[in-house]
């Protein structure tokens, strides 16, 4: 086959497996009827890519169903369920489908998998627990049966696996006892890919006897250089675990193995894999180059299946450059791949990263929907392009023109350049980048603000009631006028106010309800993004987001925050943040232009944000505060790339942030807590206080802070807003003083570890509550 993709949305273009899930775990729909909607999601599914024009018989249309988590997947396909879960397995040691969940989500005392980034996306995976005596075994066969399944429906599909390697990569070593004994120190999960590799023979050669002519094995992994094992160790388990798994059991006793290099270019990993007997490779070409001369040389008689439409963005593809790009692969592979079958076209990655589909975007201005593609257009310029390849260009001859004509139209547009924009760009000097050193600032502020030591504050977002969602809902509908709903946003944040009042907080925040993501609000206020009715996008689980797309020059064309500041410090005589969203993170969750470098882009969006700091100030708001939860996110995965990434990432913020006055106090919010990894460039960000996620990982953070000799406000949450549980007064009171000991009470800040708008008040006022006093009871022994 020469069309391909490597997977795609799971959750469905109404978000149907959302809905039947959600639907499941509150009670209104009996297993049964989940399985029946999973089944039927997974047929239409099916049924449209096969519309769509991939291939029914040949392993085209990739298998790639998930309840929750495709990490999760394998880590119960290969057995390696933790022990605090064993009591949920059958008698045959099998996990049903709510025990699949109770792993995914955490059940009374049971604590879920953490869940972390997957590689530099939105997407969210479940890590699985690796220790020195994990038992590995083939424990679930629900990727063969999925194959099965679609056989039956007359459709050969291509299993997708997380291979091995990436499987133990994105592992965390624990000890294997139940009561957590420390696993020896150099223990890393890689050390176990002897005792896992005879599972995924055997799970290759129960495929090869349902019939399976394909399996995808995706080694993302192996595109990344930052793991903590070296890179020679990291290249010889993928040798030894390809050489393995491919000459184990001849063909057909196993599928033809397709292993995937998602995310990025690494010619040491293809020529790895171009040692061993893997059938084809699969190439990321949107972020890595074309492999050099020797590595195509190298590959031999493997099928290159070439990674040409982006699975990251939602742009057209430049479909001229892809054939120059297929063109340069068929010439470097000997000039006879297309002919004999060994050069085949797909996307960089999954499309589980893009929207389904752009046709139903009606409220898109026509002109911007000519220039996007969501999964389902991306199908089709992979099968034109793999037409041209095979048919030549005359047969696609029509699709050429359009999409050409829609990249032209894009460059012309008067929005995507506006010279004032790059005037004003041309125009940023050095000493917008600065303020005046913190040791002065400080004392400043302290004056200003007069707070007590250890002052007390929350994130940002208070709970998102129904009547929040049901107000916001109603007004997309035009049920409700927009002064209307502006009454009820107002009144939901007098309530925060009050509320905040008497819990005795120090600082208040006006609690965001009229924001329905931290994102897509200012994506929504600035000029240059659009936002999409159905665009949304599996961010972990059941839960998605609906990025916003920057396809122009950004500006702000009025104050977006301020009413909503300047509201909320009315009804308080105490100091009331101001609350923004920081550059890199609105970069990072939106879908970026393609056609200058992010840093450019970052630029923009941060002189936009500076404007928006200096109307907070000057309206009088003493404390602003620009959130960066995604700054580690966007991290690039080659350790090569990431000091140019830092640097301009850092820029951006100080751009933002750096135009106020002495006394006004900056702060940033991070959401994780691999504080160690990039101290360095928190302390760039020269923000005057930084809240961290700490309460979590039980203050890890601690040691960190101390040896790097941290010496800005730092405030390490001490609610894990993740969890329904409320904390006591005196576990609070603990990691406080834990955090006073290392950090000078002057610096020091109680917070919670997120913003709280995925909580109930129920919990929120409580854990509060308990927040103010054991702050109050800290502070007494500073
Ligand atoms: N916004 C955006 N991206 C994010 C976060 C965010 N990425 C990381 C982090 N927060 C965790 N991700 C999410 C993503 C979605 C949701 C919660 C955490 C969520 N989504 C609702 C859902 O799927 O039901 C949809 C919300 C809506 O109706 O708008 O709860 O905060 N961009
Ligand atoms: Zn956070």
């Amino acid at each position: 086959s020469t069309a391909t993709i490597l997977g795609y949305p799971r959750i469905g273009p109404d978000r149907q497996l959302k809905r039947a899930i959600e639907g499941y775990w509150a009670g209104r729909l009996e297993l049964d009827d989940l399985e029946v909607a999973a089944l039927e999601l997974r047929r239409s599914t099916r049924a449209r890519l096969l519309a769509l024009g991939l291939g029914a018989d040949d392993g085209s249309i990739p298998g790639d169903f998930s309840f929750y988590d495709q990490v999760l997947d394998v880590a119960l396909t290969v057995g390696a369920v933790p022990p605090r879960f064993e009591r949920l397995l059958d008698a045959d040691g099998r996990l049903d489908l709510p025990g699949y969940f109770t792993v995914a989500r955490g059940e009374g005392d049971l604590a879920p998998l953490e869940m972390t980034k997957w590689f530099d996306s939105n997407y969210h995976y479940l890590v699985p627990e690796i220790g020195p005596t994990t038992p590995f075994r083939l424990a679930d066969d629900r990727v063969v049966s999925l194959f099965l399944e679609a056989a039956g429906d007359g459709i050969t599909t291509r299993p997708v696996v997380l291979g091995p390697v990436s499987f133990l990569l994105l592992s965390k070593a624990v000890a294997d006892d139940a009561d957590g004994a420390a696993a020896p120190s150099d223990f890393t999960p890689l050390d176990r890919l002897e005792d896992l590799l005879p599972v995924y023979t055997e799970l290759l050669h129960a495929l090869g006897q349902a019939g399976a002519p394909w399996v995808q094995l995706e080694e993302p992994a192996l595109v990344a250089d930052t793991w903590d094992v070296p890179r020679e160790r990291v290249l010889a388990a993928a040798a030894r675990a390809y050489e393995v798994l491919a000459d184990e059991l001849a063909r057909p006793e196993r599928p033809a193995i397709l292993a995937t290099l998602s995310y990025g270019g690494a010619d040491d990993a293809v020529d790895v894999l171009s040692g061993t007997g893997v059938e084809a490779v699969g190439l990321d070409l949107v972020r890595g180059d074309v492999p050099s001369a020797a590595t195509l040389a190298a590959l031999g008689d493997k099928v290159v299946v070439a990674g040409v439409v982006s699975g990251r963005n939602v742009w057209r593809t430049d479909l001229e450059a892809a054939l120059a790009v297929l063109g340069e692969l068929d010439a470097g592979l000997g000039g006879r791949a297309v002919a004999e079958g060994r050069l085949a076209v797909t996307t960089s990655t999954s499309l589980f990263h893009v929207p389904h589909d752009v046709r139903v975007e009606r409220g898109l201005d026509p002109e911007l929907r000519s220039w996007l593609a969501f999964a389902d257009q991306k199908i089709g310029e992979v099968i034109t392009l793999a037409t041209a390849l095979t048919r030549g260009r005359d047969a696609v001859a029509g699709e050429l023109d359009a999409a050409a004509q829609a990249r032209r139209t894009r460059l012309e547009h008067a929005g995507v350049v506006r010279p004032e924009v790059r005037a004003r760009v041309a125009e940023v000097a050095e000493a917008d980048y600065r303020r005046p050193p913190f040791a002065d600032r400080a004392p400043v502020q302290a004056a200003a603000l007069g707070l007590p030591e250890l002052p007390t504050t929350t994130i940002g977002s208070f709970p998102q009631t129904t009547e929040i969602r049901r107000a916001r809902a109603a007004r997309a509908r035009r049920e409700l006028s927009e002064e209307a709903y502006t009454d009820a946003m107002r009144t939901e944040v007098r309530g925060v106010v009050e509320l905040q009042e008497r819990l005795g907080l120090d600082v208040l925040v006006h609690g965001e309800p009229e924001r329905n993501d931290m994102v897509q609000y200012f994506a929504e206020n600035l000029d240059g993004f659009a936002v999409t009715e159905h665009g949304w996008v599996q961010s972990y689980g059941t839960r998605c987001t609906r990025p916003s797309i920057l396809w122009g020059d950004v500006t702000r064309p009025a104050p977006i925050t301020v009413g909503w500041t300047r509201y909320a410090a009315s009804l308080t005589t105490r100091p009331v943040k101001g609350m923004l969203t920081g550059p890199v993170t609105i970069l990072a969750w939106s879908f970026v232009r393609d056609d200058q470098p992010l840093a450019d882009t970052a630029t923009q969006v941060a002189l936009a944000l500076r404007d928006e700091v200096g109307d907070l100030e000057a309206a009088g708001t003493g404390i602003i505060q620009v959130d960066e939860p995604a700054l580690r996110e966007l991290l690039p995965l080659r350790a090569a790339d990431r000091d140019a990434y830092l640097t301009w990432s850092v820029e951006a913020f100080r751009l933002a942030t750096s135009g106020v006055r002495d006394e006004t106090q900056v702060h940033t919010h991070l959401c994780y807590s691999e504080f160690g990894e990039v101290i360095g460039a928190i302390d760039a960000l020269d923000a005057d206080v930084t809240s961290i996620e700490a309460a979590r990982s039980k203050m890890e953070i601690l040691p960190a802070i101390a040896e790097e000799g941290f010496s800005r406000g730092i405030g390490p949450g001490v609610y894990d807003i993740h969890s329904p549980r409320v904390p006591s007064v005196e576990e609070i009171a603990e990691l406080l003083a834990a955090a006073a000991a290392v950090v000078p009470g002057r610096l020091l800040w109680a917070n919670p570890d997120c913003g709280l708008k995925t909580r109930r008040y129920e919990e929120v006022v409580p854990a509060l509550e308990n927040l103010v006093a054991a702050a109050r009871q800290v502070r007494a022994t500073l």
